[in-house]
């Protein structure tokens, strides 16, 4: 088989480059390790920049997420069992984030694809990239026990943190840059309504919580756990009490409790690989960075990094130039560190860190005093939140 790009991965960077490098004509095909049900399977983000909705847009699939997102104008700061409003929208001058959730966007994504009738290859594995580093680069891939290969112009690399793209490369090639964090996110997902309508970041003496939602009759939770917490160790019972211990009286008494329709852990890593591209192999998304979920980033960084990929090869096969490509690896990631900055900075000033102590507390509570209070530093906050502009190659 032949294609012009071969896009490893078919998470939402996989899934959202296919379908901009299809509206702009370059003829694409994903492999992927997984089922389709699979990918869709997973809970993960809930938070869009208007960048990642004007992308969905220019991709043709914004639809659903513009009738059917909650649009968000601010976010509630949860410390000394006080809330207080960060107003998003009037810090930067009438920006907004939308609140809906990954798995939508995926099955958005998914379906535009089998409409447009580009090719997806599911359970593809293993899968192996070659002579990316020459003009003519191949992937190969197992499926139903044959073998196959793809002959393509390039190789973009969207199989995220644990994908086979950045392993393929040589390690002498790559710095890499890593914090792991001494605690995880235990999630809860539950039909039942929010107990807010915006989402409350909360920093109390039993370590950060997160409320946030899906919908108006779904409802997203988060509390902090040690990283070696296990899944087992929380009864759901255990977690709502845990999680309106977190709260503040009113939102405690809000607060509506249900069989959860998910429950797992994630741990909290911030990491970035550098450089992006090795010849003609790409990366996008979290194959080359992973943030903490604090600012909500890791989707919109994979969303604005697919926008720069497409970008690039459009203007590389109008036969334009290939600087736009040289430029990739640069232009992304100084977008990348300006959201690890944000989202390290978020994480440590909101959670119980081990050696965080009565001083640490007071230390992170004179900051949200301050935060709250100071236009400057709200709108810094504000301003990073709904995310910052995609520049032009
Ligand atoms: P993905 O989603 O991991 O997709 C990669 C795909 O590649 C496949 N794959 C392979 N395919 C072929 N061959 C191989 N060898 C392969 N190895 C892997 C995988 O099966 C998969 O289908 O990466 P992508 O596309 O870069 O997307 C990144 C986002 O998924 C991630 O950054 C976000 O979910 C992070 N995140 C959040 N981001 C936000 O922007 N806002 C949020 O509110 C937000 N909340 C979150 C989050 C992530 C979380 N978890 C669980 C890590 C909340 C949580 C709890
Ligand atoms: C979510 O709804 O899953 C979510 C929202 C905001 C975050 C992280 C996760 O910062």
């Amino acid at each position: 088989m032949r294609t012009q790009v071969a896009i490893i991965g078919a998470g939402p960077a996989g899934l959202l480059l296919g379908q901009l490098l299809y509206k702009a004509g370059i003829d694409n095909v994903i492999v992927e390790r997984q089922t389709g049900d699979y990918v869709l399977g997973r809970i993960r983000a809930g938070v869009l920049e208007q960048v990642t909705m004007d992308l969905l847009k220019q991709a043709g699939v914004d639809a659903r997420a513009k009738a059917e997102g909650l649009p968000h104008d601010g976010i509630e700061l949860l410390f000394q069992g006080r809330r207080h409003r960060i107003d998003m929208h009037g810090l930067t001058g009438g920006k907004q984030v939308t609140v809906y959730g990954q798995t939508e966007v995926t099955r958005d994504l998914m379906a535009a694809r089998a409409e447009a009738g580009l090719q997806t290859i599911y359970s593809a594995s293993p899968v192996s990239l070659h002579d990316f580093d020459g003009e003519r680069p191949r992937v190969r891939y197992e499926k139903d026990g044959a073998t196959h290969e793809i002959e393509c112009d390039f190789i973009a690399g969207c199989d995220g943190y644990h994908g086979v793209s950045r392993a393929s490369v040589p390690a002498d090639a790559l710095h890499t840059y890593e914090k792991v964090y001494p605690f995880g996110w235990l999630g809860v997902l539950a039909d039942v309504p929010p107990v807010s309508h915006e989402l409350i970041y909360a920093n109390t003496s039993r370590g950060f919580a997160l409320c946030s939602m899906r919908s108006e009759t779904r409802s997203r939770y988060y509390v902090q756990v040690p990283s070696d917490d296990k899944v087992e160790n929380w009864s759901d019972e255990a977690f709502w009490n845990e999680l309106r211990a977190r709260l503040d009286p009113e939102a405690r008494e809000r607060l509506v409790t249900g069989t959860p329709l998910e429950k797992s852990i994630a741990p909290l890593r911030s990491f970035v690989a550098e450089p992006m591209r090795f010849g003609r192999l790409l990366l996008a998304g979290d194959a080359a960075h992973i943030v903490p979920p604090t600012g909500a980033k890791g989707l919109n960084l994979a969303a604005a990094d697919v926008g720069y990929l497409s970008r690039a090869l459009e203007i590389f096969y109008r036969g334009q130039s290939a600087s736009a490509l040289d430029r990739y690896s640069d232009l992304c990631l100084r977008r990348v560190w300006k959201a690890e900055r944000f989202s390290w900075w978020f994480t440590s000033l909101m959670h119980r860190f081990p050696d965080t102590g009565e001083f640490g507390q007071k230390i992170q509570e004179a900051e949200l005093d301050y935060l709250v209070h100071s236009h400057a530093a709200s709108t810094s906050l504000a301003e990073n939140y709904v995310g910052l502009p995609l520049e032009d190659f």
